[in-house]
Formats: C-alpha cells, structure tokens, sequence
C-alpha cells in the first residue's frame, strides 16, 4: 500500500486542529494527517467571530495544536510535522533531488493554485449558491447565521470570486483551473505520484486544496475535461479514510 504509518516513537499524542471544515488550507494539513493515520480532534471555528480561536495571536486557520505546542500556518505545520515524524531517519542523498522539485510545487500550490479556486466556485450566481450551501452545511454557523448566510453570503461571495480574479490576472477562471491542472499531470511525467509509488508533500498539497472542491460543479468539470482524474483517485485510495476522531 503506498500508505504510510507513523514510529510510536515519533506520533505524537494529541492533535487538535481549528479550521473551517472547506479552507483548502486547512485540507492541505487534514490530507496529511489523514495519510499517516494520525488521530486528530477538530474544533470548527465559526468565521463570523472566531471566538474558537480568541486565546490565539495568530488569527487564521488553520492552526495545529501538537501535545500542547501551537503550530500555524498549513505549509509551517506540514514540514514541522514531517520533520518530526521523519527526522534523521530520512535518506539525505535520495531524497535531496527530489525535495527541489517537491518544493517547487508546494510552492505553486500556494502561489498559484488555490488563487484559482474561489473564482471558480464562485464563478455563476448558481454556483457560488451551490458553494456556499456546501460551505455553510459544514461549516460551524449558528441556524440564524445559516439562514441569513446563504442569499447574502453566496452573493457577497459571487463579487469576491470576481475581485480575487481581477487581482490574480485571471481572465478565463475555468480555462486557468484546467491549465494548472494539465500542468500537474505534465509535472507527473507518468509517475503515479510525485513522490513515486507513495505521495510526496506535493501530492498531499494539491490533493488537500482540491479535495473541498471536488464534489462542487467545478471540481466534476475539471475531472471531466482535465488528466488529473487517475492521479486524483489513485491519491483518494493512498490518502484513505478520514483519522479525525468523532
Ligand atoms: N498561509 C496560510 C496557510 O497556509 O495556512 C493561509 C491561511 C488562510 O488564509 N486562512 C484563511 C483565514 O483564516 C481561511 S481559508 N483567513 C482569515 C479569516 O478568515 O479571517
């Protein structure tokens, strides 16, 4: 299986993340939990207040709190996780002239990639309806929030989609999706992961951002019309069910 499992000796005890359940952030640092079976609680933190998070300085999410010790920030906590879970046992010459290239891509995933999710989601009235009752079902929103939130919210969401497009250069949202998608699987050069028979960091990056989107209209258009749809099932079976604790 190209599961991997975490040394006793190396996982740690207690994991609580705050996030908002569909933040591709936070996705990003679920998907790596979720792929070392690391055990983890979730406090869903309300947008509107974010009163889960008042003891915290740092007031995004998602933030990790790691046997009592505050991680922030999704790309700071991947690598501190993977650090500590790996450390010396990590192969330094074999895995130099890979990490370049797995860097890179973390990077584009942050730089590049999820700037190109709201305009999408967003893109039509219907959809950023469709976004924002997905967001909203499992999102932590009081019942008023909820019902006040979905006309209002998918509107103010529909204009902010249309913003983040202009100041992101972007002129066809789904055309640019489709383009970083084929440029993924280009980057794969048939390898079934990045990271070859198991996922690197890259591979769990763009899985996490991609998989809140996945099951909304753009996600279906971009397994329909895009590569990435292998890649993508291959990462869902590596990736496997969910370790958050309920
Ligand atoms: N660079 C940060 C990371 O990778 O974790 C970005 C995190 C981020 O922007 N999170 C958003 C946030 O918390 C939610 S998707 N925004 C502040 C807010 O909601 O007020």
């Amino acid at each position: 299986s190209a599961k991997e499992r975490v040394d006793d000796k190396y996982a740690p005890r207690e994991v609580v993340l705050y996030q908002y359940d569909a933040c591709p952030f936070c996705n990003k640092v679920k998907a790596f939990l979720d792929y070392h079976d690391i055990p983890y609680k979730v406090v869903e933190v309300n947008p509107l207040g974010k009163k889960e998070i008042k003891w915290s300085d740092y007031k995004k999410v998602p933030v990790l709190v790691v046997d009592g010790e505050q991680l922030n920030d999704s790309t700071e906590i991947i690598s501190t996780l993977q650090r500590r879970i790996y450390g010396d046992s990590m192969d330094a010459t074999s895995s130099d002239l890979e990490s370049d290239e797995e860097e890179k891509w973390r990077r584009w995933v942050d730089n590049h990639l999820v700037h190109l999710l709201s305009p999408n989601i967003y893109r039509t009235p219907k959809e950023a309806l469709e976004a924002f009752d997905y967001l909203t079902t499992n999102g932590n929103f009081s019942t008023m929030e909820r019902m006040t939130g979905k006309y209002v919210g998918a509107a103010a969401m529909f204009f902010i989609g249309k913003r983040l497009k202009k100041r992101h250069n972007i002129t066809d949202e789904r055309t640019s999706l489709y383009e970083a998608a084929e440029e993924w699987v280009k980057a794969l050069d048939n390898r079934t992961f990045m990271g070859g028979s198991k996922p690197n960091l890259a591979d769990l990056a763009v899985f996490g951002v991609l998989r809140p989107i996945r099951h909304l209209q753009t996600g279906e258009d971009m397994i329909a019309f895009t590569h990435i749809g292998q890649w993508y099932s291959n990462m869902e079976e590596a990736v496997g069910p969910s370790s958050r604790l309920r």
